[in-house]
């Protein structure tokens, strides 16, 4: 997508730029419709101190590979949740829980986040999302806004149009973007259609046990898959994901997967795939359940779609589907019923690999093409069943009536959006108010920081028949997606509970102990404002002190019941960083293999006496 800027985008954006003077978003807003509010943009955005945002705005990070969560309407960052790569300001990938979950990763590509729902709508328990960059699924428990759980997925390179749940959260779906021959072995790519796959997972998640599962997975064909979506209400069994380089191409994808007129957008059922492999219709694939497609009879279907297509988007009445074009200047609205209909009466234009073609004219419902809108790329929904359009190269969000194909409004934006995100928008009930511009570009929007700048958020109005800019934040790399869901449904806790079946545990003082079992020392500690203790009965309870080549556990309990009161532990030179928030008990596993005095720390502030809050990991060097 971005091997288009410097070429349309950025000439149309420097248009816009030229045209639109930013005195128009700062002015106040108008009141010549009945449902405008006389507040000033500024007042609409500001949220007083000592009361809250109405929205969580969950955000993707991108190549950052971490979740950044920001307060709406404030557009306020609130926090970073990391979850695919490092960050040392958590201690995340340094201890050992997270360590293990990164499963070797220093970073990840943490694309399309996916709200956990029940009947449809968000129900603030779990986040998942994916990595492109190292082919990763991961749930964040909202109770705490951490990572729970992170599997690799086997047979897959880049689970791009990933996550999207189902209307329970039965599955989310995680169709690839990079065809690879199955369990990713070499393969000479002139035998690409013979061997290569895109192959589709079904992700089921163990809520007691706060676990990812694999169910099955879909040996597509080796397409790259790009985007995504579950069905809704009376399509809730179904889901569709669309499709680019049907052509098969190995070699420079920019012109060679644009050469047909048309691609697919994949229909299917997910309960007849799981009925097939309840019926044991699947090969074992490395130890994957493998559907092949063209082995077996329904479940899955294709429908031709304008070239190239990227978002594909469910309405919130579950009754059509919405494919936008990228490289067709038009969003192409299809009917369910009609898909269904066609299914049942067989009106299918032959097959590809083995997968029935539904005929074109048989499930569309219409083609809309706003003027001079260039770009469709992934479409919202309000209240009123509205849809929301963003435009890639034309640098705008174009409204327009889905049941009818009118366009009612345009706002330009800065610049180049991919997603938009709109309030709890992707439910079977959008609550209107907001919608998000998640802009590629910046350009000459803030203060300049050289020669790359940060992405933009921009905050449109909803409340009035025309759309409205109001705020416009620089945002970290990159915002592929996000979903803003009502803050009252989030039940985020003020501390950890104590679990007393954490043998790691300890929460008090006179427990803390330094336990030897050869060369394995394992410190059981307390840190607590404004001192750690590693073992009370010492003459010097803040000392670690072990032998050169010890293989050291240091399990630390942050006893400060105590809302936000979290401590940092830092060993000086040791290259380690761990985070214990109220009541959590953290481990760091590590080889003392440096000799030498090195003082340990504090490096979350945590009190007045904060920078008393030290101690000294002593390594007495081998004989
Ligand atoms: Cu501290």
């Amino acid at each position: 997508m971005k091997k288009w800027v410097p070429l349309a985008s950025g000439l149309l954006a420097g248009f816009v730029a030229a045209t639109i003077s930013f005195a128009d978003f700062s002015s106040p807003a108008k009141t010549d419709s009945a449902s405008a509010s006389n507040k000033t943009d500024a007042e609409k955005v500001y949220v007083p101190l000592g009361q809250k945002d109405d929205y969580y705005l969950m955000s993707s990070g991108g190549h950052s590979g971490q979740l950044f969560v920001y307060g709406v309407p404030s557009m306020r960052k609130i926090r970073t949740i990391p979850v695919f790569s490092q960050d040392s300001a958590t201690g995340y990938g340094f201890d050992e829980h997270s360590k293990k979950l990164m499963g070797g990763y220093t970073w990840g590509d943490l694309h399309h986040p996916a709200l956990s729902e029940t009947n449809g709508d968000y129900d603030g328990k779990w986040l998942f999302a994916t990595d492109v960059g190292n082919s990763r699924a991961a749930v964040v428990d909202l109770k705490t806004f951490t990572t729970k759980d992170i599997i690799k997925v086997p047979n897959t390179a880049g689970p791009h149009c990933a996550a999207f749940v189902t209307e329970n959260t039965e599955y989310m779906f995680l169709p690839t973007r990079f065809a690879v021959p199955l369990g990713q072995k070499y393969e000479s790519l002139d035998n690409y259609s013979q061997k290569y796959r895109g192959v589709m997972s079904a992700v089921t998640f163990d809520e007691k046990n706060v676990k990812l599962n694999i169910a099955y997975q879909v040996a597509l064909p080796p397409w790259s898959y790009d985007l995504s979506d579950a069905g809704k209400k009376s399509s809730k069994d179904w889901a569709v994901m669309t499709t680019y380089n049907t052509e098969e191409a190995t070699t420079t994808m920019e012109v060679k997967a644009s050469q047909a007129d048309r691609d697919y957008i994949v229909l299917f059922n997910w309960k007849e795939l799981e009925k097939m492999v309840k019926e044991g219709k699947y090969e074992n694939v490395g130890g994957q359940k493998m559907i092949f497609p063209e082995k077996q009879t329904g479940g899955i279907y294709l429908v031709p779609v304008a070239k190239s297509p990227h978002g594909v988007d469910v309405t919130p009445d579950g009754k059509y589907f919405i494919a936008s074009g990228k490289l067709a200047p038009a969003m192409t609205v299809f009917s369910f019923e009609k898909a269904f209909k066609a299914i049942e009466n067989k009106e299918f234009a032959g097959n590809r690999n083995g997968i029935p073609v539904l005929k074109y004219e048989s499930v569309m419902e219409r083609e809309v093409n706003p003027e001079n809108a260039l770009g469709p790329l992934h479409t919202q929904f309000d209240d009123k069943g509205m849809a929301y359009t963003t435009m890639f190269i034309s640098s705008e969000i174009v409204k327009w009536d889905p049941k009818t194909g009118k366009t009612l409004d345009r706002v330009p934006v800065q610049y180049s959006p991919g997603h938009a995100v709109s309030a709890e928008g992707d439910t079977v009930s959008p609550d209107g108010k907001w919608i998000i511009a998640l802009n590629k570009l910046a350009k000459d929007t803030y203060l300049s920081v050289g020669p790359s700048h940060p992405e933009s958020m921009q905050l449109i109005d909803l409340s009035s028949e025309k759309m409205k800019i109001v705020q416009s934040v620089p945002a970290d790399p990159e915002p592929h997606y996000a979903q803003m869901i009502k803050a009252d449904k989030i039940k985020a806790i003020e501390v950890y509970p104590k679990d007393k079946n954490n043998k790691d545990a300890t929460y008090s003082q006179n427990d803390t102990k330094i336990v030897r079992k050869g060369k394995e020392v394992h410190v059981y500690g307390i840190a607590m404002r404004s001192r750690f203790v590693f073992d009370a009965k010492s003459k010097r309870p803040d000392v670690i002190e072990v032998n050169q080549g010890d293989h050291v556990f240091i399990h630390l309990t942050n006893i400060d019941f105590d809302e936000d009161i979290t401590h940092g532990f830092a060993i000086n030179d040791y290259d380690l960083n761990m985070e214990v928030q109220p009541g959590q008990t953290n481990t760091m596993e590590f080889t003392a293999d440096k000799a030498g005095t090195f003082p340990l720390y504090c490096t979350n502030f945590c009190s007045a006496l904060h920078q008393e809050m030290n101690g000294y990991f002593l390594v007495k060097p081998k004989k």
